[in-house]
C-alpha cells in the first residue's frame, strides 16, 4: 500500500533548490557569464590530476608508478617518490583545482605501505602552497601563498592553513605544492609520499531526490528536502535506496538526518558515484550525520562532479530498529556540502 517504483521523479530538470539560489545569486552578471562557459565545456573533464617536479624511474612495475598519480589516488600503500638523487627541497607537485577556496592541506607525509617502509624514506616535514594562475603572458604566477608543518606519523594529518582562493571568476586554478622541508629517511635520502588532499571550504549545495525505493502514502520522497525536521519519508527496509543529483556542484558530503525512533534508521550505507563504491556506517543519534564522499583527483569534492546525468545512489544495507514499524525506514532531510560550482 502506497509504495511507488523507484522510476517516480519528483523532478525531471533536477534543478537545485532554493538553498543554492540564495548563495549563487542569479542577478550577478559574473557568475551568469560563467554559467555560460561551462555550460559548453560539460563533455570535457575540466580537472584531471597531477604533475610533479621528478619522480623515481621504474621499469618493472610501470613508468609511472612513482609519478604525482599516485599521492592523489585514495590509497596510503601507492606514493610519490622523487630519484634517489634528488635533494627532495624544492620538489613541487601540481594539482588542478576548480574555483574554490582551499581551507586546509591533509597529508599522508611518507610512503604508509608499512611502518618499516615509512620511516626508511624521507617523510614532509614543510610545505609552501601557492594558487597559480596564468598572467598576460600565459606563464604561471603565484595568487596566494601559505605554508603548513607536518608531524612525523603515519596517519592521514590534516592542517589548517590561510585560506587561499583558486581560480578567478570563471576558471579554476592550479595550486603548487612545493616541499621546504623533510624528516630523513632512515635507509634512503629520496621523499617518499602516500596521500596529498587539498581540503576545500564547503557550502550548502541542495540535494535533488530523483527516486526512492519505496515510499509510504503521507511519507513521500519530497519531504526529505523540504528543509523542515517534523517532516519525514519512510520506505520500505527491505531494497531500501536513494537516488540523488547535485547537478554542477562537486560533492564533497552528504548529511542524513534520520527519522523517529518508531521507525527503523539508517545505519550501514552504500554511496555510489561514478561507479565507486564505499560502506560507511551512521551513528545512531538524532541530528545530521555527515557523509564523506571519497576524494578522487586531489581535492575534496572531487569524487562527485554532478551533471545532470550522474545520480548519486545511497543504499541502506543496515538499519538500527524501529520501536513501533521495524520494517520502515525513516529519514527527516538529506543534506550535502559542495567545494565547488562547475555549471550544470
Ligand atoms: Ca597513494
Ligand atoms: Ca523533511
Amino acid at each position: 500500500m502506497g509504495c511507488r517504483p523507484r522510476s517516480c521523479y519528483v523532478s525531471m530538470l533536477g534543478l537545485p533548490n532554493r538553498r543554492v539560489r540564495s548563495s549563487w545569486s542569479l542577478e550577478n552578471p559574473v557568475f551568469l557569464s560563467a554559467f555560460a562557459l561551462v555550460s559548453l565545456s560539460l563533455t570535457t573533464p575540466a580537472h584531471a590530476g597531477a604533475v610533479a617536479s621528478s619522480f623515481k624511474a621504474e621499469r618493472r612495475l610501470g613508468a609511472n608508478t612513482w609519478n604525482a598519480q599516485s599521492a592523489i589516488d585514495g590509497k596510503p600503500e601507492t606514493c610519490w617518490q622523487l630519484p634517489g638523487e634528488s635533494s627532495n627541497k624544492g620538489e613541487w607537485i601540481i594539482l588542478d583545482v576548480p574555483k574554490s577556496t582551499l581551507d586546509r592541506i591533509g597529508m599522508i607525509v611518507g610512503w604508509a605501505k608499512d611502518e618499516e617502509h615509512f620511516k626508511d624514506y624521507a617523510r614532509v616535514k614543510s610545505v609552501q602552497i601557492e594558487a597559480m594562475a596564468y598572467d598576460e603572458n600565459n606563464e604561471l604566477q603565484p595568487v596566494g601563498t601559505a605554508t603548513a608543518t607536518f608531524e612525523d606519523k603515519m596517519e592521514y594529518q590534516s592542517v589548517d592553513i590561510d585560506d587561499i582562493q583558486i581560480g578567478d571568476d570563471l576558471f579554476g586554478g592550479k595550486v603548487k605544492i612545493t616541499i621546504t622541508d623533510v624528516y630523513p629517511g632512515r635507509d634512503y635520502p629520496n621523499l617518499a609520499v602516500s596521500e596529498i588532499r587539498l581540503e576545500l571550504a564547503e557550502f550548502d549545495a541542495a540535494p535533488v531526490v530523483e527516486a526512492v525505493s519505496s515510499e509510504e502514502d503521507g511519507h513521500g520522497m519530497d519531504l526529505l528536502v523540504d528543509d523542515n525536521e517534523r517532516t519525514f519519508w519512510v520506505g520500505d527496509v527491505e531494497g531500501a535506496a536513494l537516488t540523488l543529483k547535485v547537478a554542477g556542484f562537486s560533492v564533497s558530503r552528504i548529511g542524513i538526518n534520520p527519522g523517529p525512533k518508531e521507525y527503523a534508521r539508517p545505519k550501514k550505507l552504500r554511496v555510489t558515484a561514478h561507479s565507486r563504491s564505499h560502506e560507511l556506517e551512521l551513528p545512531d543519534a538524532p541530528g545530521v550525520a555527515w557523509v564523506e564522499i571519497p576524494a578522487t583527483v586531489g581535492f575534496t569534492g572531487s569524487g562527485y562532479q554532478g551533471s545532470e546525468f550522474e545520480p548519486l545512489e545511497v543504499e541502506i544495507l543496515e538499519v538500527y530498529p524501529g520501536t513501533r514499524f521495524p520494517d520502515k525506514v525513516a529519514i527527516r532531510e538529506i543534506d550535502a556540502k559542495a567545494t565547488a560550482f562547475e555549471g550544470f
